[in-house]
This record gives structure tokens, C-alpha cells and sequence, in this order.
């Protein structure tokens, strides 16, 4: 019912990923598609990666990779990334995005979980041996057949010979198929998946395209990790590609690396997360780089305080436009021709007139227009439940399908949202989101704790920080922070879930049902020391 009106709508056109490509390939063929400027500069155009992505979906083919089968994908903002996501859409594959931060524990754990059949990474990234991490898996998930390492392969395939011949590649998928998972912030012990379509997904990069004023002349920087949902795709690479735009790769976030950037290949649009905004902001006095052309800039991923979003366009003479989105569908910006009060104070608009919005109380009651509350939604491009996860299902979703985002908002009177919270039980480590119950249960792990509960703090610049406080077993030797922290990270976990804080304390506040009370330990973190 929903889908036939979606359809009707004409928000679901029956487009898909690799035939978006495709169409840039022959609309507009020496157009400069993508631009990987380290260590030396390549660049191709939408010709030339439509090539590439077919060649590299015939390599793929020839090596038993068919369509519905999940891989695994982990790298860095290279031209790779870029070349493999395309030629798994192409063929109908579904990249599993891993963040370039993922450790064993959760490369495993989304191999295994998914049954994927392959696995693509790089040989080394920040100092981290992936390749001999892929090995480890590989080991371990038995579904797990194939392995393509950018740069030295050693005993896995290289990527650089991944190549078929296009003619004999398979019908790729139709448009209400499945294009990939993404990652959830997560709230529960793992991570869970979200199953996104290409015509639903894409709705949402042509409606972002619209918003943020996307063409053929925007040339976008992909600062954050490419794999993420906003870089995607709010408007993100995938956004400027719809639009025949030039997609540009960051190899590093900070200013030192991004500026240069800017100035020498003209970036006119970026996504950033609001602490690297800061940095930025904070940078661009003083940077002798030429920063003229960016024209807009997009934060979101975490609450942007009102006072920085302030800061922002008298630093940069260019238009900032708030994001609140989210991997699991629903997309707010503030547009470009808001007022200035609704972009520094306001997180936007939904895409779509039919992203359907509720602000309910703890009973699911609609609260007074203007009053916060648990924002729940609904629409075009928002999922209706996670991939195979039916009793996580069961309280994420309404009955009627609404997805409760976790978030608690309330809507001015012009309709925008401001996030006012968060009712789940989720750390936003500035847009890196951490799931307490993950680390608690590493922490478990080790033989001289008995209890631990990890909490948000909240931090200047991060926004929120994470504070493990840990019950010592009472035969156990004494602890230090240090020590715990180094457990954790030995462990083989993204270092961003490794706590920021550790505290120990001999009971946790308790509430009245004698759980342990999240609430109560962040109202005592408020006071914890830093170390
Ligand atoms: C984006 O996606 P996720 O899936 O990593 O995280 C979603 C959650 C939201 O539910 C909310 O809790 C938080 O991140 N969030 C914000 C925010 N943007 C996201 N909280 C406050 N203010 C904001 N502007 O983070 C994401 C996906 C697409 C576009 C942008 C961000």
C-alpha cells in the first residue's frame, strides 16, 4: 500500500545505482566524475569510472560474487571505495559498510552475522595491519571465501587484478531490491543492519541533490569516512554522481590537509561533523589557503550548539546548512534560504512532504505542538525494520511502522526540529556513535571487574565523551584507568569505543526497580573528574 504510493508519488522511480552511473557515462562522458589526490593525483572521468566499475563487477562476477550476497567493505576515502561500492550495486551485491576504525571484533562480527562471501580491504591504514586482520577473520567465517586487499595482497587477491570482461555480466538488480547494508549507531550489544533499497535510497540523494543545490558544477569534498551514511549520501558522493558532479576524496579531516585541498580543486560543498566544524572554524583565520569557493557547508551527524553554528559563516563567507539525519532513513536540513535564526538554531526540515513526523510522550501520546518529546517517523526512505533482527524489531518499530529514532526533538513553529536529547541508550561520541552495552560487555570480560556501566559525558568540544564506571570484584587486586582502557582496546574494538573516562566505584545509583539507573550515573558523571 505504502510502496504503491510512494511510487505514485514519483518518489520511487525505478532508478538504480549503477544505472544512475551509467547514464552520466553516456550523457556526459569526459565530465570530471572523481579525484583521489593522494599520494599522487588520478582522476576519472564518469567514462572512465563507469569503465572501471563495470570491469571491476565483471572481476567480481568471474570470482563467484552474485547478486543478494553480502561483502564486506573496508576502506579508506581512496578511489577504491568508490570503484567497489559502484560495482557491487552494479551487480547487485550488498557492500556491509565497515568504518575504516572497525577492529577484528567487529569485521568479525559482520562477516559472520551477514554470511559474507567476501571481504574488501586495504593492506595497511593509520598504522593498522588490515591485511593480516582479514586473515584472522577469514579463519574464523567459514562463508567467508574470498578476500581482495588494496596494495600488498600478500596471501589474499589484490584488488588492482580484479578485472572481467563487461559483456558478460549478469542482469544487475531491479530497482525495489536491496542496495547494501548500513551500519546502525547501535544501541544493543551489536550492531544492527539496515536494509536500504535503490529506489528508496535514491529518493533520498535526489531529494537531498534538490535541497542543498546540487549540479554539475558542485565539486564535493568527502571528508568523513566515505562509508558513513551522511558523506553517502546527505548529499554526499552518491548525491553529486546523480548530479554529475566531481566527488573529491579527503584523505584526512584536519585543515592541514583538507585547506589545501579546497583551494587547489575548487571544492564549492563539504559535509562535516560538528567538532572537525569547530577545528575548522577555528583554523580559517589564520590558513593562508584560499577557502572562496565552498559555497555551502553541511554539520550534522551530532547536535551543533547553537553558539558554534554561530561562528560559522562569518568565519567561512559561506552559507552552513544543518543536517540531522540518519542511517535508518529520515533526513532534516535546514534550507539554503532559511532565515539565519532557523540555520544556527534549527536542525531542518524532513526531505519528503510525506516524511511523516510524531512527537509522542513515553506513552506514545502525541505531545502539544511546540512540546518535546520521542520523535518517531515514518516515510518514503525510512526502513521499516532492521535486517534480520525481528525481536530488536519489535522495539525499535511502532506496529504501524514508525521508527522510534531514539531522539527526543520538538518542532518549531515553522516546522523545523530542534533535538533537544536522546531517550536511547546510545553515546554520540561527536557523530561517532557508541553503544554502551558493546563496551560493557568487553569490560566484562576482563577477570577483576564485576560490573560496569558506560555512560556519556558531556564534553566541550566532542559534545559527549564516554565514562566506564567499573565494580571491582572484591578479591581483586586494585586497577588503574589506564589498564582497563588498554583491555578494551586489546580486545580488538574501534578505538572510538574505547572509554574516554574510567571511573571505580563500588555500587551504581539505583533506581526504584533496583536496575542500575543510566540516568542517575550521568547526572553523577556530570560531576566526574577528567583524567
Ligand atoms: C547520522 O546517522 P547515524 O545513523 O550515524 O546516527 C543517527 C543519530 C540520530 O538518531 C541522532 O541521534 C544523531 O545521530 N544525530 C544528530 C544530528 N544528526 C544526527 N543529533 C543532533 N543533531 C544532529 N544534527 O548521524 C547522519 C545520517 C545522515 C545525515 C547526517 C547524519
Amino acid at each position: 500500500e505504502f510502496a504503491a504510493r510512494y511510487r505514485a508519488a514519483g518518489y520511487w522511480r525505478g532508478e538504480t545505482i549503477g544505472g544512475m552511473l551509467r547514464e552520466h557515462a553516456g550523457r556526459r562522458p569526459d565530465a570530471e566524475a572523481l579525484v583521489d589526490p593522494a599520494p599522487e593525483r588520478r582522476s576519472w572521468t564518469y567514462r572512465e569510472l563507469d569503465e572501471r566499475v563495470d570491469e571491476l563487477a565483471a572481476g567480481f562476477t568471474a570470482r563467484g560474487i552474485a547478486k543478494g550476497d553480502r561483502v564486506v567493505v573496508q576502506l579508506p576515502n581512496t578511489a577504491e571505495f568508490v570503484q567497489v561500492t559502484m560495482a557491487l550495486f552494479r551487480i547487485g551485491a550488498l557492500p556491509v559498510f565497515a568504518l575504516p576504525a572497525h577492529r577484528e571484533s567487529e569485521i568479525r562480527y559482520f562477516c559472520s552475522f551477514t554470511e559474507a562471501v567476501a571481504y574488501v580491504t586495504v593492506d595497511r591504514h593509520a598504522g593498522f595491519d588490515h591485511a593480516a586482520l582479514a586473515t584472522l577473520v577469514k579463519d574464523q567465517v567459514p562463508t567467508l571465501r574470498e578476500v581482495f586487499v588494496v596494495g600488498e595482497a600478500g596471501d589474499h587477491t589484490p584488488l588492482a587484478e580484479v578485472a572481467g570482461d563487461p559483456a558478460g555480466l549478469p542482469e544487475g538488480p531491479g530497482p525495489h531490491e536491496l542496495a547494501f547494508l548500513q551500519l546502525s549507531g547501535g544501541t544493543t550489544g551489536v550492531p544492527k543492519l539496515i536494509p536500504r533499497t535503490h529506489d528508496d535510497y535514491l529518493y533520498s540523494v535526489r531529494g537531498s541533490d534538490e535541497i542543498c543545490a546540487v549540479d554539475t558544477s558542485t565539486r564535493f569534498l568527502v571528508v568523513l569516512p566515505a562509508a558513513h551514511n551522511f558523506p553517502v549520501s546527505s548529499p554526499g558522493w552518491l548525491g553529486v554522481f546523480h548530479a554529475g558532479g566531481t566527488v573529491v576524496l579527503s584523505p584526512g579531516t584536519d585543515p592541514a590537509t583538507a585547506f589545501p585541498l579546497v583551494e587547489r580543486e575548487r571544492i564549492t560543498m563539504t559535509g562535516l561533523v560538528p567538532p572537525l566544524a569547530i577545528v575548522w572554524t577555528d583554523a580559517v583565520a589564520a590558513t593562508g589557503h584560499d577557502l572562496s569557493s565552498l559555497k555551502s557547508v553541511l554539520v550534522g551527524g551530532a547536535k551543533y550548539s547553537e553558539a558554534a553554528a554561530r561562528r560559522f559563516e562569518p568565519a567561512f563567507g559561506c552559507r552552513l546548512q544543518q543536517v540531522f539525519g540518519m542511517a535508518e532513513g529520515l533526513v532534516n536540513y535546514t534550507r539554503l534560504d532559511d532565515p539565519y535564526e532557523t540555520i544556527v538554531a534549527t536542525q531542518g526540515l524532513p526531505i519528503s512532504p510525506d516524511d511523516e513526523i510524531r512527537i509522542v510522550d513515553d506513552h506514545d501520546q502525541d505531545v502539544p505542538e511546540g512540546e518535546f518529546g520521542h520523535l518517531l517517523t515514518r516515510g518514503p526512505y525510512t526502513v521499516r525494520g532492521y535486517w534480520r533482527a525481528p525481536e530488536h524489531n519489535r522495539r525499535s518499530f511502532t506496529e504501524d511502522g514508525f521508527y522510534r529514532t531514539g531522539d527526543i526533538v520538538r518542532r518549531t513553529p515553522g516546522g523545523h526540529l530542534v533535538v533537544e536529547g536522546r531517550a536511547k541508550d546510545q553515546i554520540n561520541r561527536g557523530g561517532e556513535k557508541i553503544a554502551p552495552e558493546e563496551v560493557e560487555n568487553v569490560i566484562l570480560r576482563h577477570p577483576s571487574v564485576h560490573d560496569v556501566s558506560v555512560v556519556a559525558v558531556p564534553d566541550e568540544y566532542l559534545g559527549e565523551r564516554s565514562l566506564a564506571y567499573v565494580v571491582l570484584r572484591g578479591d581483586a587486586e586494585p586497577l588503574r584507568a589506564v589498564a582497563v582502557k588498554r583491555f578494551v582496546r586489546e580486545q580488538g574494538i574501534a578505538a572510538f569505543k574505547v572509554p574516554d573516562l574510567v571511573e571505580f566505584v563500588d555500587e551504581f545509583p539505583q533506581t526504584g526497580v533496583g536496575k542500575v539507573s543510566k540516568k542517575g550515573l550521568r547526572a553523577a558523571a556530570d560531576s566526574a573528574q577528567d583524567q
